[in-house]
């Protein structure tokens, strides 16, 4: 399977590089920021645009799920309380570019689909919704009625309603959530995949069966207050750029930090805090006192090292490593655990890790030192094919230092999408439990099907076997954001119709089903009005504070509607009027979606009174607030024994991830700017350790196809430029979206189905330059 660059793709050979940053944020995060808020917005419109995010009164960041400062942990919120990315993502939405009429009547079907997600993101906010009819070569307009009443009559028509999937993406708020899975469940299905499937679904899966909760364990307090914080396959610099600013303070509390990646990223060495003297004009803040090259996919091999390690020096010297009493109390599987690591075969992790054995003592002193560890991760962990594996074995490791639900201390998965948190919180899951959907069947006298549904790889296979049929999509860019591009476009295309909920244009939109709606939707920044007066909406951090959200700018357009009338309309539509639920008082007044949250939801009572307190509220945890582990099939924490793997390449042949640049959200393209690494002006470009190259007789600037080895076939990104980078050996990285068409559909992580984005093996062809 081979899949073309788009036609307007920019011109790699043009590309720049220069030396990979040493350092974070600093002043030329604060010029990008205003410079590209003054682009898309205007002067004014930055101004009053960026003095709202992330404030009580205005709306949270539509950037990452990185929490915000709480005053009842002594902490202010400071006038800025944003970054360089989240003030991108805000010029992003409130941009003032638009596609409307014009652009539709201009551009066929058939020349957007040639464009990259770059130049369709760019071209501004969607104004009104449109339909591309079976057969037609332009989208044309349509009116909400006659959208609602499309798409109920094509969900009428299917034979069953596991033919038809839901998905979300991670920024739809709790309101809109909790009517979404409301809706779709009553129409009958579960079939809700959603990002966080290909995102932290790993880690729910890792934590809910060792801890009893797939949630985080601590508060950005807790992270100030850490002697030592491990970051593990995550690049906060560029993804969670705040956290840096946590790092920061707990270094300066005395907090030791090791990171662990195959890239020395820029964030991770040294951070430039914009908003102190030091950071401006400075050598900036040093974070990482540690820093571990591993290859891709070794980290399951290093934690079990560290984990040996750790219960040797017990032995040696007993009861100054274990938590004994903590292990007792709270925990079951210690001994199969120990007995599991008594011997460990350090050749096969130092090829798994790539790692000498002297530093991975070093890092392992550390753990057996510190007094309050806090372990974070993402991606880097999440997509691979032993996820769980590596995530249960950090559990180890926290369990047997009893690292969990003490002040400092914890487990710290770093959240994606802005609301992935709150999604999941409401019920955008195929596999919600028993208890949830009786709660929804009690408090709204329906019968909910229990049957599990369709993840996002099942339902990319459903629609590939002529199963799924009509593809609903509330946010996100599916065709861009999934693997196996050219499958799953093709997938896409076989529905009879496909509908997204949308503020902006995407790959997603261009790849239709017979017939396909695009259904353009208030973002966060914007103002909300329904009949009930102006109306605010709520989400959950990465750290489980719920709070409010309220939109202030004035809409895109005047004929946008809120996610939540789109869903409570085509409800209406679909189980017409006196359908159980009342559906049109909802998006009158979001209070009373908010009331039957309060009854539905666990850990949500209250919930109008609760977020309406300054900082909203934080959900229970019970690891975390009691150290009681009830949620566990047992009610202990949870030790977990798992084989040693790693990814296994074959001669001449590199380990490839598929990462984010410093100029994109997901598969929205910024700009083409990856500045810490260096990289101006491209994004088809892989990066390759300069001993990998010569060893391939390949050299800086050659032109490649990167071609992917699957046990069904090989799969083909061509011409993408190699640049020489300090990357781990015998590993290689491209960015997402760009690289998605090598990740085979069926290369999935064990027990959470998420694509393994991190580990394909590839073979680089040369190819003759332009
Ligand atoms: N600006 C911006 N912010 C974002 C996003 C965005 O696209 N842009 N996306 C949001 C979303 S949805 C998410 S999920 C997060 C993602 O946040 P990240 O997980 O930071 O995102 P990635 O770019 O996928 O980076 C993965 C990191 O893990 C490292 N890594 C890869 N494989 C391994 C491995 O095997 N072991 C180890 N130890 N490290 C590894 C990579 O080198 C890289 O530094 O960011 C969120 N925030
Ligand atoms: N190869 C590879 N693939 C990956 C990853 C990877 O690291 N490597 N990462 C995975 C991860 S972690 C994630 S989370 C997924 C992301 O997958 P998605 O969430 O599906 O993708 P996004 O690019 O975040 O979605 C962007 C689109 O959302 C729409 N949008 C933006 N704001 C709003 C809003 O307020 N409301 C509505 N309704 N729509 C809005 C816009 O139209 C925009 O084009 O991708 C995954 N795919
Ligand atoms: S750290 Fe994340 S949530 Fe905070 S301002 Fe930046 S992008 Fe937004
Ligand atoms: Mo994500």
């Amino acid at each position: 399977m081979t899949r073309e660059a788009p036609a307007n793709d920019v011109d790699e050979t043009q590309l720049e590089v220069g030396k990979p940053k040493s350092w974070a944020a600093g002043i030329p995060g604060v010029a990008v920021s205003l410079m590209r808020g003054m682009e898309q917005m205007g002067a004014a419109r930055t101004v009053k645009t960026l003095r709202l995010l992330n404030q009580r009164d205005g709306f949270d960041c539509p950037g990452c799920a990185w929490p915000e400062p709480r005053e009842v942990d002594g902490e202010h919120r400071k006038l800025a309380e944003f970054c360089e990315n989240g003030a991108k993502a805000v010029a992003e939405e409130a941009t003032k570019r638009r596609v409307g009429r014009e652009f539709f009547a201009q551009h066929s079907i058939h020349e957007l689909a040639d464009k990259t997600d770059y130049w369709l993101g760019q071209q501004g906010r969607i104004t009104e919704p449109f339909v591309l009819r079976e057969g037609a070569s332009h989208y044309e307009p349509i009116s909400w009625d006659d959208a609602f009443t499309l798409v109920a009559d094509e969900l009428r028509a299917l034979s069953d309603p596991n033919e038809a999937i839901f998905y979300t993406s991670g920024r739809t708020s709790n309101e809109a959530a909790f009517l979404y899975q409301l809706l779709v469940r009553s129409y009958g299905t579960n079939n809700l995949p959603d990002c966080s499937n290909m995102c932290h679904e790993s880690s729910g899966a890792a934590l809910a069966a060792t801890t009893g909760i797939g949630k985080g364990s601590v508060s950005l307090a807790d992270i100030h207050k850490a002697d030592l914080i491990v970051v593990v396959g995550q690049n906060p610099g560029t993804n969670h750029p705040r956290m840096l600013s946590a790092l920061e303070e707990a270094k300066g509390n005395g907090a030791k930090i090791m990171a662990v990646n195959p890239l020395p990223e820029a964030g991770l060495m040294r951070f430039k805090n914009p908003q102190n003297v030091r950071g401006v004009v400075g050598k900036g803040t040093p974070l990482a006192d540690e820093f571990a090259q591993i290859r891709l996919g070794g980290d399951l091999a290093l934690f079990q090292a560290i984990g040996h390690l750790l219960l040797q020096w017990e032995q040696e010297t007993p009861g100054t490593i274990v938590d004994h009493a903590f292990i007792e109390s709270s925990s079951e599987g210690f001994e199969d655990y120990a007995k599991h690591l008594r011997e460990i075969d350090w050749d096969e992790v130092g090829v798994a890790t790539g790692l000498p054995r002297e530093q991975i003592e070093r890092l392992a002193r550390m753990i057996a030192t510190s007094k309050r560890t806090i372990y974070c991760w993402a991606m880097g962990l999440t997509q691979h094919k032993h996820a769980v594996q590596t995530i249960s074995e950090i559990a180890n490791l926290a369990l047997v230092r009893g690292m969990i639900g003490e002040p400092g201390a914890g487990l710290c998965p770093v959240r994606g999408h802005s609301n992935v948190q709150g999604d999941r919180t409401m019920g955008i899951w195929e596999k919600m439990p028993e208890s949830f959907m009786d709660s929804l069947d009690a408090e709204f006298g329906i019968k909910v099907p229990r049957d599990h549904g369709h993840d996002t790889v099942a339902a990319i296979r459903a629609m590939r076997d002529g199963h799924g049929k009509v593809f609903f999509a509330v946010g996100g860019n599916f065709a861009s954001a999934t693997p196996d591009t050219e499958l799953t476009e093709k997938a896409l295309k076989s529905c009879s119709l496909t509908a997204h909920v949308s503020t902006k244009l995407n790959r997603s939109h261009v790849v239709p089903g017979k017939t396909a709606l695009i259904l353009p939707t208030l973002g966060r920044t914007e103002r909300d009005l329904q009949a009930g007066g102006e109306q605010f909406v709520t989400v959950e951090d990465s750290m489980s504070q719920v709070h409010t959200s309220r939109g202030r700018l004035a809409p895109a357009s005047e004929h946008l509607l809120s996610e939540v009338a789109i869903i409570c309309h085509l409800a209406e539509a679909l189980l017409g009027a006196g359908h159980a639920v009342p559906w049109r008082d909802f998006h009158a007044d979001y209070d009373l979606i908010r009331d039957r949250i309060a009854r539905v939801v666990p850990g949500c009572h209250d919930y109008n009174a609760r977020v309406r307190e300054p900082d909203g509220f934080v959900l229970p945890h019970a690891p975390r607030d009691s150290r009681q582990f009830n949620g566990t099939a047992n009610g202990k924490a949870n030790f977990t024994v798992s084989d040693l793997e790693y990814p296994q390449v074959p001669e001449g042949r590199l380990l490839l991830q598929t990462m984010r640049s410093h100029d994109q959200y997901n598969t929205t393209i910024y700009g083409l700017s990856d500045r810490y690494r260096g990289i101006e002006d491209a994004r088809r470009v892989v990066l390759v350790n300069p001993d990998d190259l010569t060893e391939l007789g390949l050299a800086d600037g050659a032109m490649v196809d990167l071609v992917s080895e699957w046990r069904d076939c090989d799969r083909r990104a061509p011409r993408f430029r190699v640049v020489s980078y300090p990357t781990a050996k015998g590993c290689a990285a491209a960015y997402f979206p760009e690289a998605n068409a090598l990740v085979p559909l069926d290369a999935v992580a064990d027990k959470s189905n998420t694509p393994v984005s991190k580990a394909v093996v590839v073979r680089l062809e040369p190819v003759a330059a332009p």
